[in-house]
C-alpha cells in the first residue's frame, strides 16, 4: 500500500505533522503531470490527463500511478495504475474514457465518463512506488497536495480548453507558476494562455518564457550562477 493510504483512515490537525512525514517527495521527477480536462459542456465525456517524460530516454511506468483526490476529505477517489505502460523520451501519455473522443489517448482506463471530479479544489497526485513525485490541486488550496501556491482558475466547461503545465514539462513545485489555463493539446505540446481557442483555430497567446523564467526567480538563478 502507498503510504498515502494511511490518509485512507482520516487526520486530525494534530496529526498532520507525522502524517505528512509519511509521504516522501521528489522535487527532480522527469515525468510529471502535464495536462489535466475534467470538464466539458454537459457530461464530462472527453476528461484526460496528460504525463510529460522530459528524460532523455523512455521510461517504463510500470511502478507509477496517479490517484485523484477528493477535495471535500482529502482521500483518493480513483487510481490509475499504470503498470505495462512506457513513455518516450520527450513524450507524452495520455488516459481517458472514450479513445473516439480524446486524441492520442493512450490508455482507455474506463468505461465511465465524469470519473474527474470538477473541484473545488480537488486535487491529482502521481506517484513511483511509495514516493509523491508530483501533485496539482486545481480551484483552490489543498494541504499535501498543492506545491507552493494554489492554482486558482478553473477550467471553464468549454471542450477546448485545459490546465496545463506552461512549459512541457517544466517543474518549479509551484502549482500557480507552472500552471495555466490552456487549449486542449492531449498528447502534443502544450498551449498556454488565455486566448481563444476556438475548435476552428486555437490561437491562445502564450507566456513567453522568459516571462515564466522571471517569474520561477531561474533568470535570477541563472544570472547568480554567472557572477561567480
Ligand atoms: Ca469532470
Ligand atoms: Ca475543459
Ligand atoms: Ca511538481
Ligand atoms: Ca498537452
Amino acid at each position: 500500500m502507498k503510504q498515502y493510504g494511511l490518509l485512507q483512515y482520516g487526520f486530525l490537525p494534530l496529526g498532520l505533522l507525522a502524517l505528512s512525514s509519511s509521504i516522501s517527495f521528489s522535487s527532480h521527477a522527469a515525468v510529471v503531470i502535464n495536462e489535466i480536462d475534467y470538464d466539458q459542456p454537459g457530461t464530462d465525456t472527453a476528461e484526460f490527463i496528460e504525463l510529460y517524460n522530459s528524460g532523455s530516454s523512455s521510461m517504463s511506468l510500470d511502478a507509477f500511478s496517479v490517484e485523484l483526490i477528493n477535495g471535500t476529505n482529502s482521500l483518493s477517489y480513483r487510481t490509475i495504475d499504470l503498470s505495462g505502460f512506457e513513455i518516450s523520451a520527450d513524450g507524452y501519455f495520455v488516459m481517458c474514457s472514450d479513445a473516439s473522443l480524446v486524441a492520442n489517448c493512450d490508455y482507455s482506463f474506463t468505461t465511465s465518463s465524469s470519473w474527474f471530479q470538477n473541484g473545488a479544489p480537488d486535487a491529482i497526485a502521481l506517484f513511483e512506488s511509495d514516493s509523491m513525485i508530483d501533485s496539482l490541486s486545481y480551484e483552490g488550496s489543498l494541504l499535501l497536495f498543492t506545491e507552493g501556491d494554489a492554482f486558482l482558475p478553473g477550467d471553464n466547461a468549454t471542450d477546448i480548453t485545459s490546465i496545463g503545465r506552461i512549459i512541457d514539462g517544466l517543474d518549479s513545485n509551484n502549482n500557480a507558476l507552472d500552471f495555466q489555463l490552456s487549449c486542449i493539446t492531449p498528447g502534443s505540446a502544450n498551449i498556454g494562455g488565455m486566448g481563444d481557442c476556438s475548435e476552428t483555430g486555437i490561437s491562445a497567446v502564450p507566456v513567453p518564457a522568459a516571462a515564466w523564467l522571471f517569474g520561477t526567480g531561474l533568470i535570477g538563478l541563472i544570472g547568480v550562477a554567472r557572477r561567480k
